[in-house]
C-alpha cells in the first residue's frame, strides 16, 4: 500500500533537510510544473485528480485554482495560504504533516502558487504548533537556501516569497475569509461570500486558500499522475487520507490510508479497538462539527459522499469515539463549550445561541434539566443551523448536538428525570 505523502516521516527522528528531501525525491515536482510545464496544465492535472480538499469541505482542489483570474489583465499580485490553523477538535492530522516534512508542504505551495501565478505565499498556522512553527522556519531558510524560494526559481520567471504567520489561538481562522482578516491585521471575523477569496482575498487580490493535507498531496500528483492518484482510492474520490482516532480505543493514532477504507476498519484494526471495559456507542467521524454516527454505520466508507450518505460528514477525517462508560450529555456539553467561547460574535444567532446551548446543555448535566429543555435544544439547533448564521461554525457546532439528541435522547432524558447524571 502506497503512503505518499508519510513516506518520508519517522515519528522519532527530526524532518528532511532541504539536500535530504532532494535526495529523496523531493522538489522535483517544482522541477517538473516550472521547467516542463505551463500553469494551466497543471490546473488541468490536478483537476483530473479528483483531489478534493482535507480542510473539512471537500471542494474539488483543480476546479478552486480555476476560478483565480489569470492572463494579461488579471492582478500582478496574488497569494497562496496554506490553513494550518488546524484547531477542529479532535483533529491533529494537519500537525502530523507539519512537524513531519515541511518540505513536503513547502513543495505544494510552490508548484500551487506557480498555477495560480502568486508570487507571496503565508502558511498561517495555529498559535499552540511551536514545534511546528520552528521545523517550517528552517525548512523555509534552507529552501530559499537551495533556490526553492525567491526570485526566478530555478532560473525562470516566476518567483515566490514565502511567510510564516502563527495565530493567536482562535478556531474562527480556520475559516478561509477569517483567516485572511487575520492575516491583514483585522479581527478574525468571516466575510460576505461572493466574492470568494480565489477572486477577491488577501488585501483584494486573488488569493488560494488550501488545507495542509491538500497542499501536500500536490507534488505527488505532478510526479506521478492523475490515474495514479486516483488508483491509491478505495473510493472515487482520489488519493490517500490521513484518518485519525481518539477516544477510549487501545491505540488512538492518525494513519495515511486509501481514501474510503471503512469505518470499522479504522477502529477495530488501526485504532486496536475499544479498551477493555468499554463498548463502543457512537462516533464523530470528522471531528467534532459532524454529526454522530453509530454501529449500524461502522461498515460505511470514510469518503465525502459515503459519510454524506449515512447522515454525517467526513470532516476532516478524524474521529471521536463515543464510548459507554462516557456520558453523551457531559461529551456534547463539552464541545458546545469549546464552540461557544469560539464564537467570533459577529452575528447574532451564533454570539447568543451558541452560550444558551450551553448552559441548557450544563443544567441538564448537573441534574437541573427541566422537562422542556429537550426541545429547546431541538429549537436552537435548528435556530442556529445551515443559513441562519453567517458562517459555517454555529451550523457544524450543532451537529453533534442534533444527532446526540436523535440517538442518545434517553440519555438526555433519564438526566432530566432522575435530576441527576446517571454516568456519575
Ligand atoms: C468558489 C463557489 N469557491 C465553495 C470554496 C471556498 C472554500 C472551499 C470550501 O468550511 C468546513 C466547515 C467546517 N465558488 C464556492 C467556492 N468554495 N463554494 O470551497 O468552502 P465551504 O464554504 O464549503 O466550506 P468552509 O467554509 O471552508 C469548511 C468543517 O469544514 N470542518 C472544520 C474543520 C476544521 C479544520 C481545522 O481545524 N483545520 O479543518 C469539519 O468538518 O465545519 O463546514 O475555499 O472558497 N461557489
Amino acid at each position: 500500500m502506497e503512503r505518499p505523502l508519510t513516506r518520508n516521516i519517522h515519528p522519532n527522528r527530526p524532518p528532511l533537510t532541504a539536500k535530504e528531501y532532494e535526495m529523496a525525491g523531493g522538489y522535483m515536482a517544482v522541477k517538473q510544473a516550472l521547467l516542463k510545464m505551463t500553469p494551466s496544465e497543471v490546473v488541468e492535472l490536478i483537476k483530473e485528480s479528483n483531489l478534493k480538499g482535507r480542510g473539512g469541505a471537500g471542494f474539488n482542489t483543480g476546479m478552486k485554482w480555476s476560478f483565480v483570474p489569470m492572463g494579461e489583465t488579471a492582478p500582478t499580485t496574488k497569494y497562496i495560504v496554506a490553513n494550518a490553523d488546524e484547531m477542529e477538535p479532535g483533529t491533529f492530522k494537519d500537525r502530523l504533516l507539519l512537524e513531519g516534512n515541511p518540505h513536503q508542504l513547502i513543495e505544494g505551495m510552490i508548484v500551487a502558487a506557480y498555477a495560480i501565478q502568486a508570487t507571496q505565499g503565508y502558511v498561517f498556522l495555529r498559535f499552540a504548533y511551536k514545534e511546528a512553527a520552528i521545523r517550517i522556519t528552517k525548512a523555509i531558510i534552507e529552501a530559499y537556501a537551495e533556490g526553492y524560494l525567491g526570485d526566478h526559481i530555478l532560473g525562470t520567471g516566476f518567483s515566490l516569497h514565502l511567510h510564516l504567520h502563527t495565530g493567536v489561538g482562535r478556531y474562527m481562522c480556520g475559516e478561509e475569509t477569517a483567516l485572511l482578516n487575520a492575516l491583514e491585521g483585522k479581527r478574525a471575523t468571516p466575510r460576505a461570500k461572493p466574492p470568494f477569496p480565489q477572486v477577491s482575498g488577501l488585501f483584494g487580490k486573488p488569493t488560494i486558500v488550501n488545507n495542509v493535507e491538500t497542499l501536500c498531496n500536490i507534488p505527488h500528483i505532478i510526479n506521478n499522475g492523475a490515474d495514479w492518484f486516483k488508483s491509491l482510492s478505495y473510493s472515487e474520490d482520489g488519493g490517500t487520507k490521513l484518518y485519525g482516532v481518539s477516544g477510549n480505543v487501545k491505540t488512538p493514532g492518525c494513519w495515511e490510508l486509501p481514501m474510503g477504507v471503512s469505518m470499522r476498519e479504522l477502529i477495530e484494526e488501526h485504532a486496536g479497538g475499544m479498551k477493555d471495559g468499554y463498548k463502543f456507542r457512537g462516533v464523530l467521524p470528522g471531528g467534532a462539527s459532524t454529526d454522530f454516527l453509530i454501529e449500524q454505520h461502522l461498515d460505511i466508507k470514510m469518503d465525502f459522499k459515503s459519510v454524506s450518505m449515512a447522515g454525517s460528514r467526513l470532516g476532516t477525517g478524524t474521529m471521536i469515539v463515543l464510548d459507554d462508560k462516557t456520558c453523551p450529555v457531559g461529551f456534547v456539553h463539552n464541545l458546545e463549550q469549546f464552540f461557544a467561547r469560539e464564537s467570533c460574535g459577529w452575528c447574532t444567532p451564533c454570539r447568543e445561541g451558541l452560550p444558551w446551548v450551553e448552559k441548557i446543555l450544563w443544567s441538564i448535566e448537573q441534574g437541573k434539566g427541566a422537562s422542556n429543555d429537550i426541545e429547546l435544544l431541538f429549537e436552537h439547533a435548528r435556530l442556529l443551523g445551515p443559513g441562519n448564521t453567517f458562517c459555517a461554525l454555529a451550523p457544524g457546532a450543532v451537529e453533534p448536538l442534533q444527532s446526540a439528541l436523535k440517538y442518545f435522547r434517553e440519555d438526555f432524558e433519564q438526566h432530566i428525570h432522575q435530576r441527576k447524571c446517571p454516568y456519575d
